[in-house]
């Protein structure tokens, strides 16, 4: 559906709805200068997402796969928290507990714009997990001091604090997402191309239950011909243009 003004309707959506969820994806990001998964040049050298963010890529070789998470660690310690990211935070000031925020991405950048309360679907590129001890700290040094780096407590090998493809989400937040999106009457789905999963279940699960979906994104995606509102453009514009009071 195009109204003839469509920030118009997202903005009245947004004042009617008792309750609001989000769902953001590397989009978002992309105008803190964060590439995405699929945009063109892909991630980093000439390797796909799918092909280092995976236990079996980390267990033949941890080394890359650190490489590339301290590359893009070090890129994100530079990035700023862009308009869309402050324009969610706002809205989560003005709703409280009726708006509800779910993240795929592990950049941080919804903490660091203000966001108190933040659903981590895949988990968070600051967090180091160590596979002996299973110990999960914050770890923010950029960069690293030798990769893979090593337990603090038992000198075991660390991993990323992140989901890989393949790997489970974690239970509770994503019964927590699920939840949210149950009970919203607006899901906002802003910055995902819609193919990861169980991420991407999120939508047809809020129109399941009669919640209107919005979704901002500068590309077509396969959740737009099922979207009741689209909005074509970059979120860190239009955020702030639907949200703003
Ligand atoms: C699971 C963390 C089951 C790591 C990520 C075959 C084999 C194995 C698995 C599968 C399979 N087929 C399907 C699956 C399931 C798989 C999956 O969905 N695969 C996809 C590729 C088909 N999913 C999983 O494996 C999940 N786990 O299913 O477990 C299970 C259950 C029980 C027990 C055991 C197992 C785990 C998925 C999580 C993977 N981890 N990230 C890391 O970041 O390093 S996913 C990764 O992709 C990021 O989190 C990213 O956020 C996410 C999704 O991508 P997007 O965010 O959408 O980013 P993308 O680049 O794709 O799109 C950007 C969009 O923004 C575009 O549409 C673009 O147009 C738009 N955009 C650009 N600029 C802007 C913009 N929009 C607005 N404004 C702008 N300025
Ligand atoms: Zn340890």
């Amino acid at each position: 559906m195009t109204p003839e003004n469509p920030i118009e309707q997202a903005r009245q959506w947004i004042a009617a709805a008792k309750r609001v969820a989000a769902l953001t994806g590397a989009g978002i990001s992309a105008e803190s200068g964060i590439p995405t998964f699929r945009s063109a040049g892909g991630l980093w050298r000439n390797f796909r997402a799918e092909d280092l963010a995976t236990p079996r890529a980390f267990a033949r070789d941890p080394k890359t796969v650190w490489e590339w998470y301290d590359w893009r660690r070090g890129l994100i310690a530079k990035a700023k928290p862009n308009l869309g990211h402050f324009a969610l935070a706002q809205l989560e000031q003005r709703l409280g507990d009726r708006f509800t925020l779910i993240t795929q991405n592990v950049d941080g950048l919804h903490n660091r714009a203000g966001s108190q309360r933040v659903l981590k679907l895949h988990g968070d590129i600051w967090w180091t997990m160590c596979i002996a001890c299973r110990e999960v700290r914050s770890d923010f040094r950029v960069p690293l001091p030798e990769l893979p780096p090593r337990c603090g407590a038992c000198g075991g090998m660390l991993r990323p604090g992140v989901v890989w493809f393949g790997e489970p989400l974690p239970g509770a937040t994503w019964e927590q997402a699920e939840e949210a999106v149950r009970q919203c009457e607006l899901l906002i789905v802003a910055g995902t191309s819609s193919i990861v999963y169980p991420a991407a279940s999120l939508a047809p699960l809020a129109r399941s239950h009669g919640a209107r979906v919005m979704e901002i994104n500068t590309e077509e995606t396969p959740l737009s011909g099922t979207a009741d509102l689209c909005l074509r453009g970059p979120s860190g514009e239009i955020l702030p243009q639907i949200i703003e009071s």
